[in-house]
């Protein structure tokens, strides 16, 4: 994993959530996600991640993390991670944003209904 001094999307959470609020968290959360993606197929798959992540400054992660991430995330066990199931993970990712922002994830969980 990366070390100290390089920026690290796990570092980098709880700072973006300070600055944008929840919302504009949830909402950052959904651009990164759009961004990850694979436009066709509406999810992140494993090809979409690393051909995305050095978007977002990602490209020190190797394929192993990459794969770990998408298995870690990965709740209905079709191989690729959907808007929520990235939201979800990158806050579980996060265990001080969790602490803070719990709630607003509870919140987008809700108005998504066919997250199961
Ligand atoms: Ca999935």
């Amino acid at each position: 994993m990366a070390s100290k001094d390089q920026s690290n999307f796990h570092d980098f959470l709880p700072l973006m959530a300070e600055k944008l609020g929840g919302d504009g968290l949830i909402g950052e959360l959904c651009n990164g996600f759009r961004l990850l993606s694979d436009s066709d197929k509406g999810v992140i798959t494993f090809e979409s991640l690393k051909k995305n992540a050095a978007c977002l400054g990602l490209e020190e992660l190797s394929d192993e993390d990459l794969l770990g991430m998408l298995k870690e995330g990965d709740f209905d066990g079709d191989g690729a991670l959907n808007q929520m199931e990235f939201c979800v993970l990158m806050f579980r990712l996060s265990p001080d944003l969790m602490g803070q922002s719990l709630f607003l994830l509870e919140e987008a969980l809700l108005q998504d209904s066919n997250f199961s």
